[in-house]
């Protein structure tokens, strides 16, 4: 039986770490949904059985009407393959969730608080969700499955070994189960039977790199499934030391950005205005959210504390400081120069 695995979509993520691009937000919003939407395709392409929305699918407290709306139409798409969904502490099964407000297509299966079992002629599922945006005790304590020669599959939203608020899940408790389709944690992991696909669209610069969804095969015995990368753009850092650049231009030449949501952060000693290389990464093709400026003037700290007057008194004390805490060394460096301009 052929599966698709994803978790954490968190449709309509007020994506927090876009909040100075509103234009972007919308983008990011939109790129959700129809990365959704070629999943679906994808499992009809690739006539898979089974999909796993592993929890997380959107965010209950922002989620709009037509994203719903949307998803729905999408996964009547696929009437062929089961779409099971275990509520996660984002999208939980409480009253007013739309998961009770809409009807949704009969493919679709959405599991609450109890474990329970919808069997196939070679494959069981065992799965459950959120009830709440909390849910503390471990379901699995003392649960054994009720056929070992079947392909058992537990699908749930929760933490792994962990003491946390969000479906603690015992290691050993999963022994038992050929695949385990988990979600909740964001960087993927893919453990053997135990996988977390990891979120499938980045939401923030705390998410790098690729981001997708597992695609695999369920045969007793003969688990396989890969990893595959949904994302036409990610989310991506760059940091850079600015010290020998000498004009603006030189900056468009250095930052080779491709098709990603970047944020940029200069260190170094600044020798160009920071307003007009801001102002160059502006106009570059990429889409730049923030630029962060780390950067210093270039100043001779050990001449100016020598001086005999307030700005030579001033140095040598944040020398000191700088001393004793030389890891904050860029943000006093920050203090430094934001005091010489009252100077
Ligand atoms: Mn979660």
């Amino acid at each position: 039986m052929k599966f698709i695995h994803i978790a954490d979509l968190h449709l309509d993520t007020p994506l927090v770490a876009l909040k100075n691009n509103r234009e972007l937000v919308k983008k990011r919003r939109m790129e959700q949904k129809k990365a959704f939407k070629d999943v679906i395709l994808l499992a009809k392409e690739e006539n898979v059985d089974f999909i796993f929305i592993a929890g997380d699918f959107f965010e209950q407290k922002f989620v709009e009407k037509n994203t719903i709306e949307y998803i729905i139409k999408t996964i009547e798409l696929i009437p062929n393959i089961k779409v099971f969904i275990a509520p996660g502490n984002h999208d939980p099964l409480i009253k007013n969730s739309p998961y009770k407000t809409y009807k949704w297509p009969g493919n679709v299966i959405i599991f609450d608080e109890n474990i329970s079992k919808i069997s196939f002629e070679f494959v069981d599922i065992y799965g459950f969700g959120f009830e709440d945006y909390e849910m503390s005790s471990n379901k699995l304590e003392g649960f054994r499955v009720e056929n070992p020669d079947k392909v058992n599959v537990l699908f749930t939203h929760g933490t792994l070994c962990g003491n946390s608020k969000y479906n603690d899940i015992n290691y050993n408790d999963l022994k038992q189960f050929d695949y385990v389709a988990l979600g909740h944690i964001h960087a993927k992991k893919l453990d053997d039977n135990v996988v977390y696909p990891g979120a499938f669209m980045a939401c923030g610069f705390d998410e790098p790199g690729e981001h997708g969804f597992v695609i695999g095969n369920l045969e007793k015995g003969n688990i396989s499934y890969e990893f595959r990368n949904i994302e036409e753009r990610h989310f991506e850092t760059i940091e850079l030391d600015i010290s020998e650049i000498r004009s603006a231009n030189e900056i468009a030449e250095l930052l080779k950005l491709k098709n990603d949501i970047y944020r940029i952060k200069l260190t170094g000693i600044r020798n160009v205005e920071f307003r007009e290389l801001k102002d160059v990464i502006a106009s570059l093709d990429g889409l730049i959210c923030n630029v962060i400026d780390n950067t210093h003037l270039p100043y001779n700290l050990e001449e100016i504390a020598s001086m005999k007057n307030l700005k030579g008194i001033f140095t040598k004390k944040m020398l000191e400081v700088i001393n004793d805490m030389p890891e904050n060394e860029e943000e006093i460096m920050k203090a430094i120069e934001i005091t010489y301009s009252f100077l």
